[in-house]
């Protein structure tokens, strides 16, 4: 019996380290250690032996059960290490061939046009000035000729800041007290361009932003009229725009210029796209940061750098902008 028992666990020894899949060596467990087994049968007829007999074979049953749970043991950490060394392969990354794929990133939108909006402008002998975003009234409106009384104020939807008196701190409502800021700091001749963020409680449609960005445009000198406003407009839209743009200045109305006017572009069906308000700057603005008017005279305009970028990169609706779909953002 031992010898037909042993030959038996040989072959389920050999049958064990061939096997390639689990459910094969559960069947050989159950085939050689189950209920079944000649192993369990053999032990079984342990009883009708003499003692002497029952002891040896026992033993011989034993030893035979231990070798073959510890093959069956064997054979199940074999194949569970090759199945988590196949999960592996099949979920690894490679990360070599992923580096080929790697996109190099680029400039926002609005960021090249901020930024070639500063080129075209330098180019023109200006410099670049900068405000806080955070602005209190004097220079968001009272220095620019908009007293708290003046109908005004209520057309620039401002974002109020819970700081000091009611409606005292403001996020800036558009650049022009950046025009203030540098009148108080530099004597004149000036030629500036201040571009920034600017914001508004107006709600996000084709054309607006609550957050949005200007370009404020500051000349203060000897002798300066609106022939010079008009001119400097032109040739900033030739330059950035490369020739097919049209434009044209309605009269309009701002406190702090006198004359004003709105500048709008045309867009390549025809329509016109208003980009921004310019004009002859107030004497009482000038007066209010130091300045002679009877000695100095000056324009401004201040320009939606947005809807400057959109046309320029053809987009229908300025929320593209500010989307963050890099499918869209990958485009340019
Ligand atoms: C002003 O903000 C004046 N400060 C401009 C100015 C400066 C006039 C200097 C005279 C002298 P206005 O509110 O029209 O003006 O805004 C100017 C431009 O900003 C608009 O023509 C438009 O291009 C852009 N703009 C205004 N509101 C928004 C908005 N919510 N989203 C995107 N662009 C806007």
């Amino acid at each position: 019996m031992s010898a037909e028992l042993k030959a038996g666990a040989a072959e389920a020894e050999q049958r064990l380290s061939a096997a390639t899949d689990l459910d094969e060596v559960r069947a050989i467990d159950a085939d050689v250690l189950g209920k079944k087994s000649a192993l369990t049968a053999a032990k079984k007829q342990l009883g009708g032996l003499e003692p002497e007999d029952r002891k040896a074979a026992g033993m011989a049953i034993n030893e035979i059960r231990q070798r073959l749970e510890a093959a069956v043991a064997a054979a199940n950490d074999r194949l569970a290490a090759d199945a988590r060394a196949a999960q592996y392969e099949a979920e690894c990354l490679d990360l070599s061939e992923k580096l080929s794929e790697i996109r190099r990133g680029s400039l926002h939108l609005t960021t090249q046009a901020r930024d070639r909006l500063e080129d075209v402008f330098v180019g023109m002998g200006f410099t670049i000035a900068e405000g806080p975003e955070v602005e209190t009234a004097w220079y968001n409106f009272e220095a620019l000729n908009i007293p708290e009384w003046h109908p005004a104020r209520g057309s620039f939807d401002t974002i109020f800041v819970d700081l000091g008196e009611p409606e005292e701190v403001m996020l800036r409502s558009h650049t022009s007290p950046v025009q203030i800021r540098t009148m108080e700091n530099t004597e004149p001749p000036i030629y500036i361009v201040a571009p920034g963020r600017t914001f508004r409680t107006d709600t996000a449609d084709a054309t607006h932003l609550p957050a949005f960005n200007q370009i404020e445009g500051l000349v203060v000198d000897r002798g300066i009229g609106l022939g010079d406003l008009a001119g400097t407009i032109d040739e900033f839209v030739k330059s950035f725009f490369g020739g097919e743009v049209k434009t044209r200045l309605r009269p309009s109305y701002f406190p702090f210029t006198e004359p004003s006017a709105e500048f709008d572009i045309s867009r390549p069906d025809g329509s016109w796209l208003e980009l921004g308000g310019c004009g002859v700057v107030h004497p009482n603005v000038l007066a209010n940061c130091g300045i002679d008017p009877e000695e100095w005279q000056g324009f401004a305009f201040g320009f939606g750098i947005d809807r400057l970028a959109a046309m320029r990169y053809q987009l229908d609706d300025i929320r593209e902008l500010v989307n963050s779909d890099v499918r869209f953002l990958r485009q340019f």
